[in-house]
């Protein structure tokens, strides 16, 4: 087959290696070398499980040697689609222990998504949760399995209900020898580790490739610029196959430095309150639609929050006024995260003014990422402009899988990739996310950045979300909509909107055409505001509205 996804140039990894940024070892190394240095240290929290990591390293061991009889083999694809509950960690290291690739699948994608990774990706294997109810389990992906040439075996966590799946205790097999070593000579850290999904909240989702030097890289300078090491207990409360949960520095990152991971079987502040008192959780990471109900809960809740040090907020922009809040109500450091599965990741510093933390996206992790902001010619510019980033590095990836056809598209022809972020760039090299190239209204040619209005509504008194999408409309082509989340009080009207606006510099014709009151905005998987269904919704509406 023609090469699935391109690796970097030869020199370019070399120096990768040379400087330090890319290791020996496999991912599964972290807890076998963890396992080896203090195998009595907590690894990992889920439920009822309280697992070690020798505890965890074992077990990670029965199911790697389960997995290989099957046989699943080296190289090949697994579609992983688990809750935060132990069987993902255990299931995905053991993945990586067998050189197996995960493809880590959010709990919330729709079937046709599924499938369309199942073929993309040629997956072998599908491990997923059974669903609510008896049976119901895997209703769908068992008619992928059948459907999907590629799939040999489908395994269900829990209950299969008799159905053709096999349950997943059962492949944790009573020897604890490892199938292969960590590292036989054959395996190398440049193979490819696992494929994460794009994160565009438009299209089918794209397979991205990560090796396990890249994969590694990323979590270790990760853990590094949020503080995490051996004492930090992290919180995974974002769906534990997104990226952001997983290596930055997430549920990897902390691995590396022998801390504690502790999951939370769903993101509301009540359940993620109690963990924190209980287990003395020091970090955590969210994206700003979770940050208004941990807020409020902060009020109310009488539960002791001292543990937190750091809360990370990422994946969609936080705006100003929620972060200035963050501080004062948990009494722990925001750090802002602008990261993105394809790659590169920003933080902002954990000892930066608050000014720059609340204002801005963070720094680049690694001082051999490379970002160009850069004009719709592709032309760099100065420092205050705003344009697309661009960026390349150690652990950003050269090409989506199986989609050689992209490459031209979303890639420079040096390698750089086409993030689609608006943004700018500081002299000091702070960045700040303005919009998406294609998330602007084009209001009678006039283009608005929906991020930059919306930045301005959440300031209004009691905003607790904010939209801004465009309509087709006969004489602007679009006019913009906004649409406002306002619990409890009175929704601002048009009028207020415009005085805002107009008090903080904003052109008139940037302010909204209609302002309108939703009960809530609607978000995808991971909790960034769906556009592409909100604009969905809206045209339908205006249809049935004639
Ligand atoms: C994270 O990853 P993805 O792949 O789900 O989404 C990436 C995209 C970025 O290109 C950007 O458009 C947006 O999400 N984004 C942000 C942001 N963080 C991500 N936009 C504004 N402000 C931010 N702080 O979302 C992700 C991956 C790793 C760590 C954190 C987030």
């Amino acid at each position: 087959m023609s090469q699935e996804w391109p690796r970097r140039p030869e020199d370019l990894a070399r120096r990768y290696r040379e400087q330090g940024f890319w290791e020996d070892g496999l991912l599964d190394g972290l807890l076998r070398e963890q396992a080896a240095r203090q195998a009595d240290r907590p690894a990992l929290v889920s439920g009822g499980d309280r697992l070690s990591y020798a505890e965890l390293d074992a077990r990670v061991d029965r199911l790697a040697s389960g997995l290989a009889g099957l046989p699943i083999r080296r190289g090949e694809r697994v579609l992983v689609q688990l809750p935060n509950r132990t069987e993902y960690v255990v299931t995905v290291f053991a993945l990586f222990r067998i050189g197996a690739v995960p493809i880590l699948a959010l709990p919330a994608l729709g079937p046709a998504d599924l499938e369309s990774l199942v073929r993309t990706g040629g997956a072998a294997a599908m491990i997923v949760a059974p669903g609510r109810g008896p049976g119901a389990s895997s209703a769908v992906a068992e008619r992928i399995a059948r459907t999907a040439p590629s799939v040999r075996h489908l395994v269900v966590t829990g209950d299969p209900g008799g159905g053709e799946a096999l349950p997943w205790d059962s492949l944790l097999s009573s020897s604890a020898a490892p199938p292969t070593g960590p590292a036989s000579p054959e395996r190398s850290p440049d193979d490819l580790a696992l494929l994460l999904l794009s994160g565009g909240t438009t299209g089918t989702p794209k397979l991205i490739p990560r090796t396990h030097a890249d994969y590694r890289y990323n979590a270790r300078a990760s853990a590094g610029a949020s503080g995490v090491n051996g004492a930090a207990v992290y919180l995974a409360v974002l769906p534990v196959a997104h990226n952001f949960t997983m290596v930055s520095p997430g549920i990897v990152g902390t691995f590396a430095v022998g801390g504690t991971v502790v999951l939370s079987p769903d993101p509301s502040p009540t359940t993620a309150f109690e963990l924190v008192e209980r287990e003395g959780v020091t970090i955590s990471a969210l994206v700003p639609a979770l940050v208004g109900p941990w807020l409020e809960e902060a009020r109310r809740s009488g539960r002791d929050l001292s543990s937190l040090r750091v809360l990370q907020v990422g994946g969609s922009r936080l705006d100003e006024a929620t972060a200035r809040r963050v501080g004062p109500a948990l009494g722990c450091r925001l750090q802002q995260v602008f990261g993105m599965a394809e790659g590169l990741n920003n933080y902002t510093g954990l000892d930066d003014p608050e000014d720059l933390v609340c204002t801005t996206q963070g720094r680049p992790l690694s001082p051999a990422d490379e970002v160009l902001v850069v004009d719709e010619q592709g032309d760099p510019l100065p420092a205050g402009a705003v344009g697309e980033l661009l960026t390349r590095g150690p652990y950003t990836l050269r090409g989506y899988y199986r989609a050689r056809e992209l490459d031209p598209l979303r890639f420079t022809p040096d390698g750089f990739y086409r993030t689609g972020d608006l943004v700018t760039r500081s002299e000091n090299g702070d960045l700040t996310v303005v919009g998406r190239v294609k998330d602007q209204i084009n209001r009678a040619g006039e283009k608005i950045a929906a991020v930059e209005v919306e930045e301005m509504l959440m300031a209004l008194p009691g905003v607790r979300g904010a939209a801004v999408v465009g309509l087709p409309d006969p004489v602007l082509g679009e006019r913009s909509v906004a649409l406002l989340v306002v619990p409890g009080q009175e929704c601002p009207t048009r009028d207020e909107v415009r005085a805002q606006m107009s008090e903080r510099g904003a052109a008139a014709f940037k302010v909204p055409d209609e302002v309108r009151r939703v009960g809530r905005l609607p978000l995808t998987g991971v909790g960034k505001v769906d556009k592409k269904r909100l604009r969905e919704e809206l045209m339908r509406e205006e249809l049935t509205r004639g």
